[in-house]
């Protein structure tokens, strides 16, 4: 089943065009707190999936939603239908752990159905990523890096300054991030919509070979055009979408603010 997907199916980021090309958006569902009004939280994922997917490029679920639901439950329920809505879905899991249980993790997200996955670029690549980008290649699946955060405190990790191991020459954390992002061939990376003066240095690293998506637009104070020009392909929206009064016209009117 592997080989025939990796023969018939497009890689993740060309999946990702396509879905940005045909519903001509840029914005990237962040599904994972939902309204508290009680109900089966299954359903309510699916009917704020269905209400706004025609403004969506892309759906991303984080474990708030997942551990609730169950992987091969309601999570993989709603990954079907957003699939059956034409929208690729990526798992937010920030994998950060060592090589073999990163394996375990990206397998079964992928086995759910999860069109990439989300990992952290700490643990290195020997024993640490490496199992992941492995098995993202046999099952034709997408790999995305965390390269600066949109959270206050991003700084402390993603932005810290260090010497290059070969040169010793001082850098900055996120800037090694970006460059191993293309040297390990990811799908994407993430910079948070929080800095757009990060957006547009990694931007200038990568050059466009590796899409930026920007989460910690509305509810984190991010602008979404501000990103948008800083170089960000993809805008991850969450709260300022599913916790509105309308999540279909809030979706509407952050597709329209980022027309491509
Ligand atoms: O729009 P929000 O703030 O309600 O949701 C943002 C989502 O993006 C939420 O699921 C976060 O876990 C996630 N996120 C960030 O907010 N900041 C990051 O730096 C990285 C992520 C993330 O990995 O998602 C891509």
């Amino acid at each position: 089943m592997i080989v025939e997907e990796r023969g018939m199916r497009l890689s993740f980021r060309l999946r990702m065009e396509e879905s940005a090309e045909k519903k001509d958006s840029r914005i990237v569902l962040a599904l994972d707190q939902l309204p508290e009004d009680g109900g089966d939280l299954t359903k309510k994922g699916i009917r704020i999936l269905e209400e706004t997917s025609p403004f969506l490029c892309g759906l991303k679920l984080n474990h708030h939603l997942v551990l609730p639901l169950g992987l091969f439950d309601g999570a993989k329920k709603i990954v079907d239908k957003a699939h059956s809505l034409g929208l690729p879905v990526i798992m937010d899991c920030k994998i950060n752990d060592v090589g073999y249980t990163n394996r375990v993790i990206a397998e079964n997200y992928y086995r759910a159905g999860f069109d990439a996955v989300i990992a952290n670029p700490f643990v290195g690549w020997e024993d640490g990523l490496e199992p992941v980008f492995e098995v993202a290649e046999i099952m034709n699946r997408g790999v995305i890096l965390l390269v600066f955060m949109s959270h206050k405190a991003a700084w402390e990790g993603y932005g810290q300054k260090i010497h290059d191991p070969n040169t010793g020459e001082p850098k900055l954390q996120y800037t090694v991030f970006a460059q191993k992002a293309l040297s390990w061939k990811a799908d994407g990376v993430i910079v948070g919509a929080t800095f757009p003066e990060k957006i547009r240095e990694v931007h200038a690293i990568l050059g466009g070979k590796v899409p930026i998506y920007s989460p910690g637009v509305g509810a984190q104070g991010g602008d979404v055009k501000a990103a948008a020009e800083a170089g960000s392909q993809y805008l991850i929206v969450g709260r300022a979408i599913t916790l509105a009064d309308s999540p279909k016209q809030a979706a509407r009117m952050f597709r329209d603010s980022v027309k491509k």
